[in-house]
């Protein structure tokens, strides 16, 4: 269950997981500072930011946390995995490996935090055009979402799947929006 502040405001706290270079840190900064970032160094450990959103007339919180996909922030990685409301899963659309990859990913989280999480699968890098969807197709993708939210139960929801640009500003609130409408939901139905 999130938190829930003095004025009923719920507080989710949200990981964003994928491999390093995916774009994650990105995205991330731009959702928060509205721009892309001019100066984007390799996460250390983790970052930390934090965002109103508004769901019609409901006013939620997120906690992002963005985390390295480096091997040697496994252990630090994992104890951010605790309480966890919510997961933004990261591939670059234009490297096959690390749609794949997120396999590696979603075992963690739900090793990790014991318990089924709601996601969004998230594309990124979708301007580069000539380069996306090479050796694997949207369908590869779509089933692959498909087959996660079997796997971590999503109360019936089928997890999105969402292709972004943080260079050209395609879709970059819809990730961080979406789950906060699902988590939103999900908190509803439990009294
Ligand atoms: N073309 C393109 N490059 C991007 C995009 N998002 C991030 N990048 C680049 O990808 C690299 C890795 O980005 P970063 O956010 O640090 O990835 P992280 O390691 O997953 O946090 C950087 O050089 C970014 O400028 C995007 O939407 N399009
Ligand atoms: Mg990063």
């Amino acid at each position: 269950m999130p938190f829930t502040d003095e004025e009923g405001v719920h507080y989710f706290k949200v990981l964003i997981l994928g491999d390093s270079d995916t774009g994650k840190t990105a995205l991330r900064r731009h959702f928060i500072e509205g721009k892309h970032p001019n100066v984007l160094r390799p996460t250390m450990g983790t970052d930390f930011g934090y965002k109103t959103v508004r769901l019609g007339s409901i006013i939620v919180k997120l906690g992002l946390w963005d985390v390295s996909g480096k091997e040697r922030f496994a252990n630090v990685r994992r104890l951010y995995y605790h309480y966890c409301n919510g997961a933004i899963l990261v591939f670059d659309l234009t490297r096959k490996d690390t749609l794949f990859n997120l396999g590696k990913w979603i075992l963690e989280l739900v090793e990790s935090t014991g318990h089924s999480v709601p996601c969004v699968l998230v594309g990124t890098k979708y301007d580069l055009r000539d380069k996306i969807y090479q050796d694997f197709s949207r369908d590869k993708v779509l089933n692959f979402a498909m087959r996660l939210s079997m796997y971590i139960g999503s109360l019936g929801i089928t997890i999105p799947f969402i292709e972004t640009s943080s260079i050209s500003n395609y879709n970059v609130s819809r990730p961080f929006t979406e789950l906060a409408y699902i988590m939103h939901r999900i908190v509803d139905h439990c009294p």
